[in-house]
Formats: structure tokens, sequence, C-alpha cells
């Protein structure tokens, strides 16, 4: 069965007709419902009037993290809270949770995308798929398997965590598919080769996403493991994974553009750019209830083309991931800022504010290593001092990101003093 092949078979102008009837409603419904809205519509002498169809997007304001951040956690909700029926929250910089709230028809809705999602990796009922995304307030895991159960494919809900057990259960289950992120899946190929479970295996497709990756290393990935592997995306606050995913023929990801109205802006102006023109990707949420936003700001760097894709598909597709616009790292799937660290170590008194993250890649799984710097006033060789305040500063960066990190205590004045902007990441990860 596909998945709306209305919806994604729609002609650009029956798709442009639904998108503005789409907006109209969107609009009539934020200013009335969200006081955020309808102050910022107010202070630009705006009314929900005004707003005719698609081409009178660029009126309306912006919506960035921050402005999720400043009315944690309820603020941009639509509904009351009777009304919501799950929850989801991604970390940010601050360590204040960005919520996002879903009512019964959103949940609907976003089985529905990812379902149009694993369709187009030609996943079906007959499937048998292991969702290795976290499980919890990430939205990879619960958003991945309610879509996999809406196509009627046999769900194993592995979540994160024990590589062992999902290579056992992917032999012993003979697991078609897995839906985890890139580098994870890499991680689990050399564990089937360390097994010597590659040729026991029946994997035949992989829906990958939650961190920038290349056609590199997709290639990397059929190859070792045999099967064809597709690039998904999303982020919690437009929905989670299945906003856009590619099909067989991988030439860019065919946005769910009937709920997610895509922008590409220009960085600097934040005017939209053609298409073909790289710039930093919006979204307006056209059916959402629990948690409208409109002209998001999602921060990804990427270009848009609106030509029929060859698998016949008129959805609107954007071109896998060119990096973003701020500082986020993505570290084994969890998004991290530079700056978690920095407010994590003020409270340390042995150590300066001073630190350098060094992230690596190594057998496929993402490292996090922190150099602190000690204090003068505290400092000593005494080995056994050491390792307690390493040990002490493991578990605050632990509890700051949700992460574990190796820590690494270096000498009062060790670390470079930057004159300019200061540096305090060095990524050696290579993208494929
Ligand atoms: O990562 C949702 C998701 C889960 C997508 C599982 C795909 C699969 P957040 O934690 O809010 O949500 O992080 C969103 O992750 O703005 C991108 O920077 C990055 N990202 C997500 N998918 C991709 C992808 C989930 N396919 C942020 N390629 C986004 C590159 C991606 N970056």
């Amino acid at each position: 069965m596909i998945w709306n092949e209305t919806k994604e078979c729609m002609s650009r102008d029956e798709m442009t007709a639904l998108q503005s009837k789409r907006l109209v409603k969107l609009v009539d419904y934020v200013y009335h419902n969200v006081e955020f809205y309808r102050k910022k519509m107010q202070a630009v002498d705006l009314m929900p009037g005004d707003i005719k169809g698609i081409e009178d997007i660029t009126k309306l304001p912006f919506t960035t993290k921050d402005d999720l951040r400043d009315n944690y956690p309820f603020g941009l909700f639509a509904v009351p809270n009777s009304e919501i029926v799950r929850i989801h929250a991604s970390s940010g910089t601050t360590g204040k949770a960005t919520v996002v709230g879903y009512t019964r028809k959103d949940l609907d809705i976003w089985s529905e995308c990812v379902a149009r999602c694993l369709s187009m990796a030609n996943v079906g009922k007959d499937d048998i798929i292991q969702i290795a995304y976290g499980y919890g307030l990430f939205t990879g895991g619960l958003g991945a398997h309610s879509g996999a159960e809406k196509i009627g494919a046999t769900v194993v809900p592995m979540s994160t965590g024990n590589s062992k057990k999902l290579t056992t259960m992917m032999v012993d289950f003979g697991a078609t598919a897995i839906a985890c992120t890139p580098s994870y899946l890499l991680h689990i190929s050399e564990v089937l080769a360390a097994e010597g479970l590659l040729d026991k295996i029946k994997l035949r497709a992989a829906i990958c996403g939650a961190e920038p990756w290349t056609e590199k290393m997709r290639h990397e990935i059929e190859t070792r493991l045999n099967i064809t592997a597709h690039d998904i995306y999303g982020l919690s606050e437009i929905m989670g994974p299945g906003v856009a995913c590619d099909c067989q023929y991988h030439r860019g990801l065919h946005v769910c553009e009937d709920h997610f109205y895509p922008e590409i802006l220009d960085t600097a102006t934040l005017t939209p750019v053609g298409e073909g023109v790289t710039g930093e990707l919006a979204f307006t949420t056209l059916t959402k209830e629990g948690i409208p936003l409109i002209r998001y700001r999602t921060k990804d760097l990427t270009s848009i083309d609106r030509s029929v894709c060859e698998c016949g598909r008129s959805s609107a597709r954007i071109s896998r991931f060119k990096g973003r616009v701020d500082d986020m790292l993505i570290i084994r799937g969890v998004n991290v800022f530079p700056s978690q660290i920095e407010a994590a170590l003020v409270d340390v008194e042995e150590v300066t504010p001073h630190y350098m993250m060094i992230v690596d890649r190594v057998n496929n799984l993402d490292t996090l290593e922190v150099q602190v710097e000690l204090d003068q006033r505290y400092y000593t060789d005494e080995v056994r001092a050491i390792e307690a305040l390493t040990k002490k500063i493991t578990h605050v960066i632990q509890q700051a990101l949700g992460l574990s990190a190796k820590v690494k205590i270096v000498e009062p004045q060790s670390l470079k003093r930057s004159e300019g902007k200061a540096v305090h990441v060095v990524d050696n990860r290579k993208l494929y």
C-alpha cells in the first residue's frame, strides 16, 4: 500500500491551493488561540484576514527556538492540556528543554508521515523492523515506532544501548528493516562482522537520520550490510522524524509539504531564495493543533527542488543537509551545545571556566573528551585527588548533557586562550 498517494502525487497547483487553504485557517487559529502569535501579529499591524494564501507567508513573523524556551513549558500550546495526549522535549543551550505537545490528531498525522517515509523505503506490513532510536522524551523512538505500526510492520522496540542484544535479535527474529542513526548502524555493522553474523541477517532496508551524514556514508552502510539505506529528517519542534525522507532514487528528501510548508532563507537577509540555492530551512506547520509554529527557523542548511521526482512523487525535495547555522553538535544522536559545559563547570570551584571539547568517531561511535583546566589554587599532582576530581566532573557533565564524556584534567594555563571568539570545540569526526 502506498501511503497518501493523493497528497504526494498532487500537481503543483493543487498542492499550492491546499497549502494556501491550510495557511489561512492556521493563521486564524493561532491568532485566536496563541497569545504569543496574536501579539506578534498585532505588533506589525497584521490581522488574520490579511493572509489570503501561501504567497502572503512572508508577511508573517518568524519563530525561533528561543521563542519556545521563553515560553517554557506550554506557553505556545494552542489547546488546553486536556487536549494534549503526548509531550516530547529536546535539550538546549541553557539546559532548559524545548517542550512540544501533541493532540490525538497530531499523533495521527505524525504516524501517517512516518508511514509515508517507510513506504518510500519500501518497508511495509511484511517487514520486521527494529526501532533503535532512543525511546523517551526524544522523538526518534516513539515517532518511528508509531509510523511502523501504522504501516502494519512487526515492530521491535529496541531503543539504544545494547548492540549485542540488537544483533542477536536481528538474526533470531529475521529483522528485515532497522531505524536508527547512521553512525549507530555503522557500529552495528561492525558488531555483526565481529560476531560472524553478517551472512545470517535478513536485513534489507534502513531508515537513518537525526544527525548529518553523507552519500559516501550511505554507500558504506549499504555495502557493508547489503541493504538500501534511506535518509529521514525531522525535528521535535515541527513533529519529530518523518518531516521528509528520500525515496529509492536518493535525489533529495521528499517533504510532507501538505503538513509542513518549507521555505529556504538567505542566511543574512532571511528572505526566501530560489530553487537550488542553499539557505536556512524554515517550516510552517499547516495542520498541527497542539503547538502550531509559523516560519520556524530550523537552523539547518539545505536547498529545495520542486520538480517531479523520477519515483513519480511531486512533493518538494530538500537536499541532504549541509550543516547548521549555529554551533550545536550532535553526539551519539544527542544535541549538545558547548555552553552547556561552560554552565556546568561554573559550579566546580577547583577548575577554571576554560575547557575544550574534543569530538571524535571511534569504531563508528561518537566519543567526547572534555579537557578541563585545574585552577591554580587547587593545583596538585596527587593522583588520587585528580582521580576524585575527574570523577566529580564526569558526573557533573553527564548530568548536564545526558551523555557520558571522558574528562581530562589539564594543568593550569595549559589551554589555549583566544583573542577573538573562543574556540571550545575540536570536531575530528570525518563524515564519509
Ligand atoms: O532528531 C528527530 C529525528 C529522529 C529525525 C529520528 C530523524 C530520525 P531533534 O532531536 O529535535 O529531532 O533534532 C533535530 O537534528 O534540526 C537537524 O539538525 C538534525 N537532523 C535530524 N535529521 C537529520 C538528517 C530529531 N536526516 C535536528 N540529516 C535537526 C541531518 C538531521 N541532520
